[in-house]
């Protein structure tokens, strides 16, 4: 059976492009810094995020946990943003992996106040821990892929050098970012110490991601990827699949984004689900089913027997992604569907 995938869009399968230049690519053992495939991926990566340096990872997670343990020194406190990817769904790594503790703030839509990060930085004082980082989440996941605005990002920016603390952006779809922004990824990047963001999200490539940063820090991080086994030798075959992802797929990604609007618009007319159109500003739909007496995963079950994929998030949510693979016509079949369970 043909299911419309809508669970995330980590879904992605690689497109032929992809497989082809999979196929043709020329690797080498990466460990030796000897993969050509792998070296110009990170390249790329870092001049369009405007760094001196990339470093291609297995997963977002890994790229995040290796910036946290980076940045940072076991015993210092790092802000984060209290639904965050890396709080909610790293396994607690950063306790576990970099032995710092977490200062939790509440974000208006994923977005922290610049005022309350300030106010949340330790003082100089016996009692306390140093404050070693600040990470932002740009789209953030849980609030519904919202973006940071421009200003509110510089702001961030200029309270954390005031106080000398790098910034890490867990950007795992900042490319969605800048194209909601409208804006090079790099205009961006330039309020941010180290970025990891996702080739295998939106951007379809079948693993990886990439963190970028300055030369002194990325030599410093491949130590701990290395430590975490993540020196993966002949891996030019994924990093292949990962130039396409830079070179065309981050041009596309207003149409997924176009697609979360017309889904949004439409589950939003029906009688019992709400969505917070604010919220809807890339490919992520979270929407509130508490009007309805089913549970998300109860939902999404009949969704599932329908044949369309989603993730009921919790009680009262559910998650819609859209992707490269979900096309227009799908968005229709998905409101039918929805439409006839809620009959
Ligand atoms: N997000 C996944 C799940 O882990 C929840 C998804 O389906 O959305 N940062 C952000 C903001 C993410 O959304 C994700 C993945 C990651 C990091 C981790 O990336 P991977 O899955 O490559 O480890």
């Amino acid at each position: 059976m043909h299911y419309i995938d809508l669970r995330s869009d980590t879904v992605t399968q690689p497109t032929k492009e992809m497989r082809d230049s999979i196929y043709h690519a020329q690797v080498g053992d990466d460990v030796y810094n000897e993969d050509p495939t792998i070296n110009r991926l990170e390249e790329m990566a870092a001049e369009m995020l405007g760094k001196q340096a990339g470093m291609f990872v297995p997963s977002g997670t890994q790229g995040n946990q290796i910036c946290v343990m980076t940045h940072t020194q076991p015993g210092e406190e790092i802000i984060l943003e209290e639904k965050c990817h890396i709080i909610t769904y790293e396994v607690g790594g950063i306790g576990r992996l970099s032995g710092v503790q977490a200062k939790l703030l509440h974000g208006n839509k994923g977005v922290m106040a610049p005022e309350d990060i300030e106010a949340a930085i330790r003082e100089e004082d016996i009692h306390q821990p140093k404050t070693g980082l600040i990470c932002l989440e740009n789209t953030h996941n849980r609030a519904g892929g919202t973006v940071i605005p421009m200003d509110i990002l510089k702001k961030t920016y200029e309270v954390a050098k005031k106080h000398n603390i790098p910034v890490h952006m867990d950007g795992a779809r900042v490319f969605n970012a800048a194209t909601y922004l409208k804006l090079p990824v790099k205009e961006i990047a330039q309020y941010t110490d180290s970025v990891m963001f996702c080739l295998s999200k939106g951007l379809c490539a079948p693993v990886g991601s990439m963190v970028v940063g300055s030369n002194e820090f990325i030599q410093k991080a491949r130590k701990y990827r290395k430590m975490l086994g993540g020196g993966m030798r002949q891996a030019g075959f994924l990093a292949a699949a990962g130039i396409v992802s830079l070179e065309k797929m981050t041009l596309r990604l207003q149409d997924d984004h176009y697609h979360a609007q017309l889904l949004a618009k439409g589950l939003n007319r029906i009688a019992g689900i709400k969505v917070d159109m604010d919220t809807v500003q890339t490919n992520i739909i979270i929407c509130d089913i508490s009007g309805l007496k089913m549970t998300g995963t109860e939902f999404s079950q009949r969704l599932y027997d329908k044949g369309i994929k989603i993730n009921g998030g919790s009680a009262s949510t559910i998650r819609f992604v859209t992707h490269y693979w979900i096309k227009e016509e799908d968005i229709e079949i998905t409101l039918n569907a929805v439409n006839s369970i809620i009959k």
